[in-house]
């Protein structure tokens, strides 16, 4: 049976995860709508990633005794200034989100929650390898300057770190 403390941060996650979920989808409408096929299928796909963190969250928290809840999220923006700007965004919204998978981990160990901690260390790992991932893209990106975007469009699938992972 999850604490109650435990249960609402992880339900604060699935929050989190089902925002980054759409913010990444509203990010691959945008790309699709200005051009950038291959930027948005990277970010469709992305989406999809996030959808399925945030039901590994919903799925735990119910199996663990607790009620996962299904949030309200705010509308992600809309528009996008330039690609670059957009995945430095995103490197951003990802460095949040392992800042607050780390919070999980500390009160899973302030409250002796040893299976909590077990079972959110695949995150732990998830986010090193997303951190990674977009830090990459961002390289790339500053190397092309703005002139061989159409190269980028391209390519960036093939930038995919964690494609086979486990529910990823
Ligand atoms: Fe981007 O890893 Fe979940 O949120």
């Amino acid at each position: 049976m999850l604490k109650e403390r435990i249960e609402n941060i992880l339900n604060e996650q699935v929050e989190k995860e089902a925002y980054s979920s759409a913010l990444y989808l509203a990010m691959a409408s945008w790309c699709e709508k200005n051009g950038y096929a291959g930027i948005a299928e990277w970010m469709y796909a992305q989406s999809e990633e996030e959808r399925m963190h945030m039901l590994k969250f919903i799925k735990y928290i119910n199996e663990r005794g607790g009620h996962a809840i299904v949030p309200a999220l705010k509308q992600p923006p809309v528009n996008q200034q330039t690609v670059k700007a957009m995945f430095e965004d995103v490197l951003k919204h990802e460095q949040y989100i392992s800042d607050s998978i780390n919070q999980i981990v500390g009160l899973a160990i302030e409250e002796r929650d040893f299976t909590t901690n077990s079972w959110i260390q695949w995150f732990v790992n998830e986010q090193i390898e997303e951190e990674a991932s977009v830090s990459l893209i961002l390289d790339k990106l500053n190397m092309l300057g703005a002139n061989n975007m159409y190269l980028f469009d391209r390519d960036i699938m093939g930038l995919r770190a964690n494609e086979n992972s486990e529910g990823a």
